[in-house]
């Protein structure tokens, strides 16, 4: 039988409008896996993944770091975007080329032309990590959309409405899944459930999240 559907492979179509502006392109990165997970080891040898605090004194179980001019962070004064990674004292690594090409076709590809992401906080997860339902609201313009990146072990994803109290809506990510929040759906609440464990061929227990956003 042929693949007449496109979707043979996961039983999933690899184009999917999830909301009014939210598109999912299934394994759209799986191209640039490689490069992708060089650069990734790249970064994390100048800013490693730390557990960062939030402003209500809570360790985050999701590890992060970012590059790109400015990079996402929390501590107890707050959420915001900084310049500098405050662990180091430096400038955040710079946004690697495969990750800006990624992120611009990707965008150009749900309708977003000329999205030029100067942030990449990347997310990673280990079993029973989570990350509790929330909007995206520190970047300056929300004009701009959100392409966001699966890497490693599979995650339910969970987005709601523009109120926290909107019914939630669950959509599996797996590795290699881009998703493209724009429009209406930018400001939807979203989250992650507690991580299950696998085994991921490439990255073991673990579970990656490139979040490309227009912080500035
Ligand atoms: C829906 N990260 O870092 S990415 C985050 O898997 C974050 O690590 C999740 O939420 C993760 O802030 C989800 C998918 C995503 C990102 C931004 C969104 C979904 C979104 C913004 C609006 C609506
Ligand atoms: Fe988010």
């Amino acid at each position: 039988m042929d693949d007449l559907f496109g979707d043979m492979a996961a039983g999933m179509p690899e184009r999917e409008q999830l909301a009014e502006g939210a598109l999912i392109l299934r394994g759209r990165a799986l191209p640039l896996e490689m490069a992708l997970l060089a650069a990734i080891e790249g970064i994390v040898a100048v800013a490693p993944f730390r557990r960062m605090v939030t402003p209500g004194g809570f360790e985050m179980s999701v590890a992060m770091t970012n590059c790109g001019a400015a990079g996402w962070v929390t501590d107890r004064r707050g959420y915001r975007y900084d310049a500098m990674d405050p662990d180091s004292g430096k400038p955040w690594p710079p946004m690697p080329e495969a990750f800006l090409a990624l992120a611009t076709e990707a965008a150009a590809a749900a309708g977003y032309a000329g999205f030029v992401p100067d942030a990449c906080l990347i997310n990673r997860y280990e079993p029973g990590a989570r990350l509790s339902l929330h909007q995206d609201r520190n970047e300056r313009d929300f004009d701009n959309p959100i392409v966001s990146v699966s890497l490693g072990l599979p995650a339910t994803f969970q987005f709601g409405g523009l109120s926290r109290t909107d019914p939630v809506r669950k959509i599996p990510l797996r590795h290699g899944d881009v998703v493209v929040w724009g429009g209406p759906s930018r400001l939807f609440f979203h989250g992650v459930p507690a991580l299950k464990d696998g085994d991921h061929p490439r990255l073991g227990r673990v579970r990656l999240n490139l979040t490309f956003r227009k912080a500035l």
